[in-house]
């Protein structure tokens, strides 16, 4: 077969011909992501066909294979500068310093409504303008974007931190000891590399919260509202990107149930110089209706002496693993595969992070525990009653590429999606990490562009899955390989290295080959995995499990037979049916230079025209307290597509027609859904306690970026009953305009 990066055996003859067409396609990158072409000028100039696909002309498509014969299709592999898989500790997660908020714990002070102080603004920033002000904050201005339920739900934690060229790490903290962190201790520094022997990123090249690597965990616990300060300190130049990447941010909190002022909208972002205030409440969904005298204790967040606080809503909602990342408006791939990647766990009574604390209780003369006492920690050791990593521990995958000086690199083949040839965990290339033999929770997050993955251990031996996305299942599923994990999908997994003997090892292998980015090419088996033939080099071992930790004491944690249930929905009338269908042929309709972008790729609403996406069109308006039905469908030509629908968590009822297709592992509530080529998938959802603009969207962000999004509304709470339509923000340096919506679908009209 062929493929799509070159390796060392390729002649010098290809290889440099592979590198000239790189170069080109670099410039091509580098000026759409300084706007100085669109997509439709490509086309024109011919350097784009009408299907989306790279002209085969000059090497530059590197799908068409060469004029020097060779089987190989072309893009230089990324150089390895000698590095051997598995000679570094992986990097944990860098905790996010929360801070109690107090009236001087930011400065200033957060505010309902956007703050719109003034601020002279960088000339660079303004086409050289001088003495030109705009708003301190980016968040549009106005009642429409204020924090809903700011009051009952202040922000009683602040954590600050800003987006910014990468530099040295001089204040990691992993959350845990050195023994739980491959011997890496906190406050060793962490320059900006994949691997200690490879060069050291440039500032243009990597853009992380607060600069630095490893990537960020932020932890927050029911009942506790976060106020998420995101400072944009990025070059104040559009050019200053390092030829790819866009220098405005609007930050998701996947899948947060806050108001969509919160959401991280598309059309929302923010410039250098300025922050924006997100608002994250961590509430169970229903707070508003359901167990709003707070009774319940399973309904409950951690406090800090082994006990817990209740708080409104339905238990069944519980959320424990989320991510959070960029979602700038056509340049969500190039700024997530930049470093704008975070990840969030969330702790309740149930799941609490302290894998000791038993606490049995009796309720009309039956006994009751709330904590699940899943892998993590003990709280009699670290005196920590909730939150605890040593054996709960983030990875986050992603396939990257870089180019010949090791600097991190954005291709472009077409609009299927990018791939890349280095797997990377924690941003680090194939590291190892060192386990005592006991039970480990990893939390694992694909945040790759386009690239699916299937993983397993490399003896074949079981894993067990215990969440998938934001949520716990409903019982834990024990597998040998877990299903495809399409991109941002999250799989909460427990590994029990008891059965291994000291001084053993094992590997986490990742199964689905990939030859473009439409979709897995197939997925292997174990051994063929493991054979090292496969010509994907993402595929095969990436993670090495060293069982060399002694035991530091018993292990006490448990996976329990019955982790969350499924919210019951049986009394809520389904008051409408939607249909989204997904693929290729989108269509611009609107041509709003601001809100709407030309691509391949669209979405069908209720049978309607395939769009193009503009985030000044709603397609659909569900009515607050509401729930719905709504079916996915993959337009189909072999891509897949895992649609991400912000804002609730959705019960998968069918997959192609029947129940039956769904399995196990996605029985509990979701946020991303796979559809698979040619597949339909049916899911419900409800729609409760905040309003506002919202949106859903296909997680391969490329398809995302060339505009499989659409935006929809919901119709908000302003007790008349009478839809009121939100108006598009318009953001600029200067202040955000709001201009009326540039359509709306019948499908948004009110029944
Ligand atoms: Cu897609």
């Amino acid at each position: 077969m062929s493929q799509l990066y070159l390796n060392e055996k390729a002649s010098r003859a290809r290889l440099k011909e592979a590198t000239a067409a790189r170069e080109d396609r670099r410039d091509i990158v580098k000026a759409l992501s300084w706007g100085q072409v669109s997509r439709r000028e490509l086309l024109k100039l011919g350097l784009f066909t009408g299907a989306g696909l790279l002209a085969p002309i000059r090497g530059l498509n590197p799908f068409v294979p060469s004029a020097y014969g060779s089987d190989d299709l072309g893009i230089p592999s990324s150089p390895l500068f000698g590095v051997q898989p598995f000679t570094q500790p992986m990097l944990r997660f860098d905790l996010l310093p929360r801070a109690p908020m107090s009236p001087t714990t930011l400065n200033p002070a957060p505010t309902k409504e956007a703050n719109t102080a003034p601020q002279l603004l960088d000339p660079d920033l303004v086409g050289g303008a001088h003495n030109q002000y705009g708003p301190i904050e980016g968040r549009p201005p106005g009642p429409d974007w204020a924090h809903q339920d700011f009051e009952r739900l202040s922000p009683r934690i602040a954590v600050e931190v800003g987006q910014e060229g990468a530099r040295i790490n001089a204040t990691y903290d992993p959350g845990c000891d050195a023994a739980h962190n491959s011997g890496v201790s906190a406050g060793t520094p962490c320059p900006p590399c994949f691997h200690p022997q490879m060069p050291v990123q440039n500032t243009t090249r990597l853009w992380t919260f607060n600069g630095s690597i490893p990537p960020k965990l932020m932890l927050g616990r029911y009942g506790e509202p976060i106020l998420f300060r995101h400072h944009n300190r990025l070059p104040f130049k559009l050019t200053s990107n390092g030829g790819f990447g866009r220098h405005t941010l609007s930050t998701h909190e996947h899948n947060g149930h806050h108001g969509a002022e919160n959401d991280g909208f598309t059309g929302a972002f923010f410039f250098p110089g300025q922050f924006y205030d997100y608002h994250y409440p961590i509430v169970l969904a229903g707070y508003t209706s359901l167990n709003t005298s707070a009774a319940d204790p399973f309904a409950s967040g951690p406090d800090d002496d082994d006990d817990v606080i209740n708080v409104p809503g339905d238990w069944h909602e519980t959320m424990s693993t989320h991510w959070f990342h960029d979602h700038m408006f056509s340049f969500t791939s190039q700024n997530v595969y930049k470093g704008n990647a975070g990840m969030f766990n969330i702790y309740s009574g149930l799941d609490r992070g302290a894998e000791d604390i038993h606490d049995e209780y009796q309720e009309n003369g039956v006994s009751r525990t709330i904590n699940l006492r899943l892998p993590s920690g003990r709280a009699s050791s670290t005196g920590r009653a909730w939150g605890n990593l040593q054996y709960d521990v983030n990875l986050m995958l992603a396939d990257k590429a870089w180019d010949r000086d090791g600097q991190l690199d954005f291709d472009i083949f077409d609009f299927d999606g990018f791939i890349g040839d280095a797997m990377t965990v924690n941003l680090c290339y194939k590291p190892f990490f060192e386990v005592e033999p006991r039970k480990y929770r990893f939390r694992i997050l694909n945040a790759s562009v386009s690239r699916f993955f299937k993983l397993a251990l490399s003896d074949g031996s079981p894993m067990i899955q215990i969440g998938n996305d934001g949520n716990l299942l409903p019982a834990p599923v024990v597998l040998t390989e877990l299903d495809e994990q399409g991109i941002a999908e999250r799989y909460d997994i427990v590994i029990d290295f008891s059965r291994y003997t000291l001084g053993s090892k094992v590997w986490l292998v990742n199964l689905a080959e990939h030859d473009d980015g439409k979709a897995p090419k197939r997925d292997l088996s174990l051994a063929e995995a493991l054979s090292g033939r496969s010509d994907d080099p993402c595929v095969g071992r990436f993670l090495e499990f060293r069982v060399n930790r002694p035991l530091s004491a018993p292990d006490q944690s448990q996976v329990p037979a019955q982790l969350i249930p499924n919210p019951d929905l049986s009394s809520i009338p389904v008051v409408r049916e939607r249909v989204f269908e997904f693929g290729r042929g989108g269509k611009n309709t609107t041509f709003d230079p601001d809100t709407s972008f030309d691509g391949p790729w669209g979405v069908k609403t209720d049978g309607g025209v395939m769009l193009n996406a503009d985030y000044g069109r709603i397609s659909a308006a569900p009515r607050m307290g509401t729930r719905e039905i709504w079916t996915l469908v993959n337009g189909g030509g072999g891509w897949d597509h895992p649609i991400h629908i912000h804002f609730e968590e959705g019960q998968i009822l069918e997959r192609d027609g029947s129940a039956a297709n769904v399995s196990p592992a996605e029985r509990g509530r979701k946020d991303v859904y796979r559809l698979r080529p040619g597949g339909t998938v049916k899911i419900t959802m409800q729609f409760r306690d905040f309003a506002g603009t919202y949106m859903e969207h296909c997680h391969n962000t490329v398809h995302e970026d060339n505009a499989m999004l659409l935006r929809w509304d919901i119709d908000p709470r302003d007790g008349t009953g009478v839809l009121r339509r939100l108006r598009t923000p318009i953001p600029r340096p200067q202040g955000v305009d709001f201009v009326d919506a540039d359509d709306i679908l019948p499908t948004a009209e009110k029944l």
